[in-house]
């Protein structure tokens, strides 16, 4: 691992990477869940650093021992950013969700554009950040900022005259200038990325992407290829873009997945369904996750294929999030209203259709839910990566299973090859995918996952950080399968 370069590794995100609940007058600490904490939160144990970020609540004294230990325990050291209600309502609640999320994933009718006062919060808190990674690194740190909360960071550390390295990766995708350019403030967005260093994507779509947005805006901008980097300048900034394809730490899901502990969960689930398929969809209440369109899809296999009635049954585990916005509520009442009809309509003595949970579960649970189901169902209307489909290919050390993947998520640009790929708006297409999988042979579900673990294991976590920061400090990446990624391109044709 580099370490040469830098002092200390910085990460710095929205979200600190735990949940603190009251107890008693102290805290209860636990790690929080959701894709950029599963990939960044082992590196940063391996490597020691800092890690700076919101706490989730309003912060106070009496939180700093219990996160202090909490730090001690994972291996590095957290800074919590203090942020007022108003703070959180305008620049995360207000931009970042109801303005960058959506468009970002290419919902734009989705976007509140018409609260500027979201805008002007988003700087504010942006300013806040960097007033705080000032207090608390040096100029031999690395600062690595994390996703579309923090895209003006860089911008406001340059305002303060502030001499950090600065490095930027955006977990979600970037979209085409037909929606980037939707929004008031896309200018200013767009700028303020051109401060950091390096900007990394999670596809090649995506750096492209970013690339004929800033042609659109400012046509003098000039670039050229340094290997698998480009270098592009606009007026008098410049900044290098490279595409980084996250990934998880595939030997730990292994490991987890071939311990004694998982392996008798994992025989305990197996007996209650020994004659049926199990078929696994796993995300946040999300949106973007397409959980509707992917019951659809289960209803019009029930229907089509009467013989998978008793054989299949979709297990589906929802995380929460954003609940306390009233589009997440109703996404989830709907997609609650849709398991009762689909049950209600299928249902026999001794076989359900669907079964649902909601709720986070620890990591022991999720792995044997991985290794006890015959197929995932993977199927988000457009997702940055999507480490799920990873994690469920990494926890298949028996090699039996079939992975069917959203040819919109950027795992896609990856696993196109071996997965079943299939468009999630596609009802009928997905329902077809399912019976593909359910009849396909155990020779071809093996070699096919034998392959997916094989380029997993080879682009893990450790190769992605390696990746960005060969890129940041030597100005080249290491080589992820290029070749591959561009011939599998659905959003740029
Ligand atoms: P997410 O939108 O959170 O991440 P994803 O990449 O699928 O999406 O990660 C979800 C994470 O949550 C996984 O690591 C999974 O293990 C965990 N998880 C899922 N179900 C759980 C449960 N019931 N209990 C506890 N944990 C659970 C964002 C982007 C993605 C991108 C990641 C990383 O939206 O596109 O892949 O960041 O860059």
């Amino acid at each position: 691992m580099r370490t040469q370069d830098f002092n200390r590794l910085v990460v710095v995100s929205n979200r600190l990477p735990v949940v603190l609940k009251p107890s008693g007058d102290s805290w209860e600490i636990t790690p929080g869940s959701g894709g950029l904490v599963t990939a960044l939160a082992p590196v940063l144990g391996q490597m020691g650093g800092l890690w700076i970020g919101w706490p989730g609540t309003a912060a106070d004294e009496t939180m700093n021992e219990p996160m202090r230990q909490f730090a001690r325990e994972q291996g590095y050291s957290l800074h919590p950013v203090p942020l007022s209600h108003e703070d959180i309502q305008g620049y995360y609640y207000g931009f970042s969700n109801e303005v960058l999320w959506p468009l970002l994933h290419g919902f734009h009718s989705r976007c509140t554009f018409e609260q500027p006062w979201y805008w002007e919060k988003y700087q504010e808190v942006n300013r806040i950040f960097a007033r705080e990674i000032l207090e608390a690194t040096n100029e031999d740190d690395y600062i690595w900022v994390h996703d579309y909360h923090l895209m003006g960071v860089a911008a406001e550390l340059k305002g303060m005259r502030a001499s950090r390295r600065c490095g930027f990766f955006l977990h979600i995708p970037f979209p085409s200038p037909e929606i980037f350019l939707k929004m008031p403030w896309r200018r200013q967005v767009l700028a303020g990325m051109l401060d950091f260093e390096l900007v990394g994507f999670q596809t090649q779509a995506d750096c492209i992407n970013f690339l004929h947005c800033l042609r659109a805006l400012c046509p003098w901008v000039d670039h050229e290829e340094s290997g698998n980097i480009l270098r592009i300048r606009c007026e008098d900034r410049s900044v290098k873009a490279g595409c980084f394809p996250i990934s998880i730490d595939f030997d730990q899901f292994e490991g987890l997945a071939q311990s004694k502990e998982v392996e008798h969960r994992t025989a305990k689930l197996n007996l209650f369904h020994p004659d049926q398929q199990l078929i696994l969809g796993v995300d946040r209440l999300d949106y973007t996750k397409g959980v509707p369109q992917r019951l659809m899809a289960l209803d019009k296999a029930l229907t089509l294929y009467p013989e998978l009635h008793g054989r299949i049954s979709l297990l589906q585990l929802l995380v929460p999030s954003r609940e306390e916005v009233a589009e997440y509520q109703a996404l989830k009442e709907r997609i609650e209203r849709m398991v009762g009809e689909i049950n209600g309509r299928y249902t026999q003595p001794g076989w359900i259709p669907i079964h649902y949970l909601y709720r986070s579960l620890d990591r022991q649970e999720l792995v044997s839910f991985y290794q006890a189901s015959d197929m995932a169902l993977i199927t988000p209307l457009w997702d940055g990566m999507n480490l799920v489909a990873k994690e469920y290919c990494a926890c298949n050390h028996r090699e039996d299973g079939a992975l069917v993947l959203s040819e919109f998520a950027g795992a896609a640009s990856q696993l196109y090859e071996d997965a079943i790929l299939v468009n999630p708006y596609d009802v009928n297409g997905v329902a077809e995918a399912i019976r593909r999988g359910f009849y396909m042979h155990a020779s071809e579900r093996q070699a096919r996952m034998s392959r997916l673990r094989s380029t997993i294991r080879t682009y893990d976590i450790h190769f992605w950080l390696e990746s960005f920061l060969k890129a940041a400090f030597e100005g080249k990446a290491l080589d992820f399968p290029r070749d591959g990624l561009r011939s599998y391109l659905p959003k740029i044709g």
